[in-house]
């Protein structure tokens, strides 16, 4: 069932036991060795001993993202500077990149999380293992790469974009895995499309797609254009990088958590206070093995809930489900809050549509308002040229997506079809909303 190693069978108590050790050696760690966490504790009047039982981990303060630019570059690191091996960072939406540090063992145990990760979606020694996530300071590439060769994969380090030679090497080299972000892959599919291979003439089987949102129709599309079967990996760099965790192709029904490695909380981002299993929330996550970049209740600002329910192939790890978006990407319009992925669920259900958009906000008067721009398929395109459309299609195309809009996500926006090949396509992570409001106010 391409299980990796046995703790993710383990029982409940059984883990429970590992991250309660785990936990202690961790608060240990960051009270004796990284001043910002002695400060932060002794403030809350909190130390390594007062942590007894995993539900002490509620006296232990949060750490956000600016705790980390606040202490940029090295501040939060464990271990002197010679320890560390890689550095990796992310990049924010202002100023410098967060930076983040591992340790040879960190390395080790990343390693392992991913060669776990590509079992559970379907890989195994010997696969050719093509990956596109981007290599750099982002860890989508270095990180998947050191798994993959580790599971005993032969690995290919594409990265991202030059879509043409990509191509060319997937049909040389016949991988059977491959791994990229959503958005990426759906434009090497489509490529694929436009050179008139079909997915029987694709050798892939399996997908290992994540480092942003994405949609259960996303998945659909993608398993169709490829023939594979797409699994979601979640991850980022102040955890770890990708890895913190997976679904497994057998269930495909939520992304179990390396619960040996990281402790888990869902929390309300208002009260603060833990929400209940299956209901959705802030997710929080404290490591429990790392050396130099410990990090104890990160609020990672992504909305998602757990169950530790066992999963039908056999794991018995906490899972997650699928990120619905991050807190800072939520859309109040109109006093319905909504994120892009539930936009995306409900236009890829929209036939005459391509599986791209764009959320523009701009603004109208002293209002914010926002823009839907999407793109018509070249065959419909064609067909308003060949005049076998008439001209009210665009219009009432437009009827129909804002009736969509107006019906599942209980909002009204404007709605801006673009002709075909006109929404920027990504070679990454996708840019899905862009703010265009201060653009628009007048110059003071
Ligand atoms: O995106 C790590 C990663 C690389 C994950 C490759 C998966 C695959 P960062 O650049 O630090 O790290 O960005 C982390 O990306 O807080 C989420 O908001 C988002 N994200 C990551 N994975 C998913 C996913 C990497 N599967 C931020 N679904 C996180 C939704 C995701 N959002």
């Amino acid at each position: 069932m391409g299980i990796y190693n046995e703790v993710e069978t383990s029982s409940q108590t059984e883990l429970q036991q590992i991250q309660l050790k785990r936990l202690q050696k961790t608060v240990e760690h960051v009270f004796n060795n990284v001043p910002f966490y002695r400060e932060q504790l002794t403030a809350s009047q909190v130390s390594p001993q007062s942590i007894q039982s995993l539900e002490d981990i509620q006296k232990l303060p949060f750490t956000k993202k600016h705790h980390l630019r606040e202490n940029y570059p090295f501040g939060l690191f464990a271990v002197d500077q010679s320890e560390i091996v890689r550095i990796h960072g992310s990049s924010g939406t202002s100023g410098k990149p967060t930076i983040v540090g591992y340790t040879k063992n960190d390395i080790e145990m990343w390693a392992e999380l991913i060669a776990r990760a590509i079992s559970a979606a379907g890989g195994s020694k010997g696969d050719i293992f093509h990956n596109a996530y981007g290599y750099g300071l982002f860890t989508g590439g270095l990180g998947l790469h050191y798994g993959s060769e580790k599971l005993g994969c032969t690995t290919v380090p594409i990265s991202g974009g030059n879509t043409e030679r990509q191509i060319c090497l997937i049909q040389d080299f016949k991988p059977k895995v491959i791994a990229g972000t959503p958005s990426y892959i759906l434009n090497i599919a489509e490529k694929m499309e436009e050179m008139g291979l079909n997915p029987e003439e694709i050798s892939v089987e399996y997908g290992i797609f994540g480092a942003e949102p994405w949609s259960e129709e996303m998945r659909k599309t993608l398993e169709e254009k490829l023939g594979i079967k797409a699994v979601d990996i979640y991850g980022l760099s102040e955890v770890l990088g990708p890895g913190v965790s997976v679904e497994c192709h057998e269930a495909q029904d939520g992304l179990h958590i390396a619960d040996d490695h990281f402790f888990v909380e869902v929390i309300d981002p208002e009260t603060l206070q833990p929400v209940p299993e299956g209901e959705n929330g802030e997710l929080v996550f404290t490591s429990l093995t790392k050396e130099a970049l410990p990090i104890i209740r990160y609020r990672t600002g992504d909305i998602a809930s757990i169950t530790r329910e066992k999963c039908f192939c056999g794991r018995t790890t906490t899972r997650m489900s699928r990120v619905k978006g991050r807190i800072d990407d939520m859309l109040i319009i109109r006093g319905v809050n909504i994120f892009p992925s539930e936009i995306e669920r409900s236009l890829l259900q929209i036939a005459d549509l391509v599986p791209h958009y764009q959320i523009h906000l701009t603004k109208k008067g002293t209002m914010d308002n926002v823009e839907l721009h999407v793109e018509m398929k070249q065959e419909f395109f064609e067909n308003i040229l060949k005049q076998d459309l008439n001209h009210d299609a665009v219009a009432i195309l437009k009827k129909s997506i804002q009736h969509v809009m107006k019906t599942q996500c209980l909002v009204s926006m404007d709605i801006v079809i673009n002709q075909p090949k006109s929404i920027p396509r990504s070679e990454g992570k996708a840019v899905r909303i862009v703010d265009k409001r201060k653009e628009a106010s007048p110059v003071k």
